[in-house]
C-alpha cells in the first residue's frame, strides 16, 4: 500500500523547535478545520470508519498512536511517534487508531468540515463504495 509520509521542517534554534504548517505548501489541500484528541485511554480504539471525500493529515504531536489503515484491497500500520511527521491519509481508506501512550496528542488537518455525512461506518458498505468508484 501506498503510504504518504510528510516530513515538516523544523525551525529549530537554542530556543528549541517550531513547525509551520500551511495550506497548498506542507499540508496538499485547504485545511478547513483541525481538530485534536488527547487524554485517550491505554487501550483505546478509535476510527472504525473510512470518508467519501475527505482528506487528511495525521501528526502526534506529542507521544505516539498507531493507525491501521486499509484501502479494501491491501493494509497497514503506521507508527506516529514525531511531531515532525504527518501521514497523509486519502478519501476511500478505513482507518483504525489505537495504541495511544499516556499524554499523546494527536492533531489532524482536515480538507472539509464535519460532515456525519462523509462517513462510511460499515466495513461491508465500505468495500462495496471502494469497489463502485472504481468502476
Ligand atoms: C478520523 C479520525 C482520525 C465533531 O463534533 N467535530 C469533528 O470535527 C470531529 C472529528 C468529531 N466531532 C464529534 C463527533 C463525535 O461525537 O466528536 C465526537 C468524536 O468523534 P469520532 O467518534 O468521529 O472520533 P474518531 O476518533 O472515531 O474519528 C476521528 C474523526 O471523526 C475522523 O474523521 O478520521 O478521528
Amino acid at each position: 500500500m501506498d503510504i504518504k509520509m510528510i516530513t515538516f521542517q523544523e525551525h529549530g534554534d537554542d530556543r528549541g523547535q517550531l513547525i509551520a504548517l500551511e495550506t497548498q505548501k506542507e499540508i496538499p489541500f485547504d485545511i478547513k478545520r483541525v481538530y485534536y484528541m488527547y487524554e485517550t485511554g491505554l487501550n483505546v480504539r478509535r476510527g472504525y470508519h473510512a470518508h467519501k471525500s475527505l482528506k487528511q493529515v495525521l501528526i502526534c504531536i506529542h507521544g505516539s498512536c498507531k493507525i491501521h489503515l486499509d484501502d479494501g484491497k491491501e493494509n497497514t500500520e503506521v507508527i506516529l511517534d514525531k511531531p515532525n511527521v504527518g501521514l497523509y491519509v486519502d478519501n476511500l481508506l478505513w482507518r483504525e487508531i489505537y495504541d495511544f501512550s499516556r499524554g499523546a496528542v494527536l492533531m489532524v488537518l482536515a480538507s472539509e468540515y464535519y460532515d456525519e455525512k462523509d462517513y462510511i461506518r460499515d466495513y461491508r458498505k465500505f468495500i462495496e463504495y471502494t469497489k463502485m468508484e472504481k468502476k
